[in-house]
């Protein structure tokens, strides 16, 4: 693989010689991108782990922040939409004025820590940011915590079944890497995933960490499912807004304000729009592969039975004991 083709995060080539001679010494593998590290007991491509590395060094919280965290593909831009709507909506109640995620993805509106704004310093500019701070990450909580220990900016994290991330993570793969999705592809994604050795694993320590955050911290870290927003969206973007908040007035609930921010945080709604169709985020991925079918179950058309087994056992050990069911 062209390593220029690559999306910037996924690749090695923004380290100094400094930062390679401090990531030498940590346990590394390859995958079938390249080369990963392990930090923390999370896997990264090295521009993702300088991007850790500066975000842990130079980030300073402030006490309204507020962080959308996910394992990839759990269904963290639907997240980031419904998080900008629901702070947004008294700015943007009238259809005249145009909504921000008219003109930019969720990702731009709500960037990555370490793939997007310490992608490449430890002091990028964050001045353009009003209160509340929104950012996004995909590191498991010990390590997102490191800068925003005794802060008390508020999580929400988003968790889906494996099975279904493995799905959308097999596709999205296959649109960034310009390839057909092919069987192969999925072999090793699946065996990434399985093993935890593979970009952000393992996944039941990422969704784990936020699980028992959620448990031992219920006022600052929420844990939210992406088939519950499926089955239930009103009351699910509902205690969003309460955890936010910002809870919806009754006036507001009467008059149709939880509909019209699940319309127009819709896949259709998003993917339609011309920024989504057209656009790219900082890290050169088209915001069309951020939307594909988003359904509950797309697995079972794809994954054999062998392959579905496979994640459920591993799951059902993994998950044993600590009260988390799927
Ligand atoms: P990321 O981690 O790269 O940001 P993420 O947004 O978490 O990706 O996951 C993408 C999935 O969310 C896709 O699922 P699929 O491949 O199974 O279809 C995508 O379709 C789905 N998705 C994106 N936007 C929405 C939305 N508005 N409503 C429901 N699902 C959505």
């Amino acid at each position: 693989m062209n390593e220029k083709k690559l999306p910037d995060h996924l690749r090695e080539d923004n380290l100094s010689e400094e930062t390679r001679t401090l990531i030498s010494s940590l346990p590394s593998t390859k995958d079938f991108l390249g080369k990963i590290y392990n930090y923390q007991g999370c896997w990264y491509y090295p521009n993702t782990l300088l991007g850790v590395l500066n975000f842990q060094k130079g980030f300073k919280p402030q006490e309204t922040d507020i962080v959308i965290a996910s394992f990839p593909k759990s269904g963290t831009t639907w997240l980031k939409a419904l998080t900008v709507a629901l702070l947004e909506r008294s700015k943007y109640s009238s259809s005249d004025v145009p909504h921000p995620l008219q003109s930019d993805n969720p990702h731009g509106l709500v960037p990555f820590l370490e793939t997007n704004l310490y992608l490449n310093s430890s002091t990028p500019d964050l001045t353009k940011f009003s209160s509340p701070r929104l950012f996004s990450t995909h590191m498991p909580l010990h390590t997102l915590q490191v800068p925003f220990k005794d802060s008390p900016c508020k999580i929400v994290y988003v968790c889906r079944d494996v099975k279904d991330v493995l799905v959308s993570q097999w596709y999205f793969r296959s649109a960034y890497l310009q390839k057909e999705v092919d069987k192969s592809l999925l072999e090793s994604s699946l065996d990434s995933l399985c093993s935890g050795v593979g970009y952000f694993g393992p996944i039941w320590e990422n969704v784990l960490s936020y699980w028992r955050g959620s448990l031992e911290d219920p006022e600052h870290i929420l844990f939210m499912r992406y088939e519950e927003m499926k089955s239930e969206p009103a009351a699910q973007v509902k205690r969003l807004a309460e955890f936010l908040g910002c809870p919806f007035t009754e006036e507001e609930e009467e008059g149709g304000s939880v509909d019209k921010i699940l319309e127009l945080c819709s896949l259709r709604s998003l993917s339609s729009m011309e920024i989504n169709k057209t656009g790219k985020t900082s890290n050169n991925v088209h915001h069309s592969n951020f939307f594909r079918k988003g359904e509950v179950g797309d697995s079972k058309n794809h994954l054999t039975p062998e392959m579905e087994n496979k994640i459920d056992m591993i799951m059902e050990e993994k998950y044993k004991g600590s009260g988390l069911k799927y």
